[in-house]
């Protein structure tokens, strides 16, 4: 698939979908469904259709692997992997601090690359990009990751995924890491994260249980940024540990969390 088409449409895509996301800001949405860490919309599902529609249109035989369903064949050699709105709890309370993440894999031998990734934040205008090998952009504008190479210089974001066993994992690691860093952010959207790191507002983003359709455009964003997307499957479908960060801190991130005193 020509990359630069790609873009274009999965851009589209991401705008039309962001802009419904902005009219419902602050409108009573429909829950399809919650759980004690997790809320479904109705609007997750309205905003996936929406993408879909633009996707296939230029691309219709593409399969879709996305967070509120898959169309076509999710172990095809090309497949959008799409977030309708990552930080749907966000969203769903009004709190402006959630987007629209779309990217493109391809199959190479049994695994699948990041080829293409576009994340849209409606709430602040602004829309990152990439296509692997080439600059990644906010804004059509080149970015780059921080160069901050001291946790007590750094902003570090730590995800809570939707269950209790991430949870377990996860408070260890942020007591371990609280009092090492400049500041600990919590902000609910894995897709925000990767991009903030890959501008350089933070530093490192960590999450244990994340999916894939939260990370698969962050990451290529982030890895074009000049950052480093370190990442493990973990038992469950397309579910990662991640340690996303600017390339410098990870040996020390690992440090802190195996105990070692700086
Ligand atoms: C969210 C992720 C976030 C994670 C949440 C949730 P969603 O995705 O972006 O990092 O901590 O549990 O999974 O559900 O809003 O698309």
């Amino acid at each position: 698939m020509d990359s630069k088409r790609a873009l274009s449409v999965a851009v589209e895509a991401a705008m039309a979908a962001g802009n419904l996301m902005y009219r419902n800001w602050r409108t009573q949405k429909r829950v399809n469904a919650e759980a004690m860490h997790d809320i479904k919309l109705e609007l997750d599902e309205r905003c996936q259709e929406k993408i879909c529609k633009i996707l296939r249109s230029v691309f219709p035989k593409v399969a879709v692997l996305g967070e509120e369903g898959t169309v076509g064949d999710p172990l095809a050699d090309e497949r959008w992997v799409i977030d309708p709105i990552d930080g749907t709890v966000n969203f769903a309370y009004q709190i402006p601090h959630a987007c629209v993440s779309i990217a493109l894999q391809q199959r190479q031998g049994n695994e699948y690359v990041n080829c293409v990734g576009v994340v849209r934040d409606p709430f602040c205008d602004e829309l990152w990009t990439a296509v692997r090998g080439k600059a990644a952009r906010l804004n059509g504008k080149k970015i780059r990751v921080s160069q901050r190479a001291r946790l007590s210089e750094a902003v570090v974001s730590v995800g809570f995924a939707k269950y209790d066993e991430n949870l377990k994992k996860m408070l260890p690691q942020l007591e371990k890491l609280a009092p090492r860093v400049r500041k600990i952010r919590m902000m609910g959207s894995a897709a925000l994260d990767l991009v903030y790191v890959a501008c350089g507002r933070m530093d490192a983003y960590l999450e244990s249980g994340v999916r894939l359709w939260d990370i698969a455009a962050g990451a290529v964003i982030l890895e074009s940024a000049g950052g480093e997307f370190w990442h493990r499957a973990l038992p469950g479908e397309h579910t990662y540990h991640i340690v996303a960060n600017n390339g410098l801190l990870r040996p020390e991130l690992e440090r802190v969390n195996q105990g070692e005193s700086k």
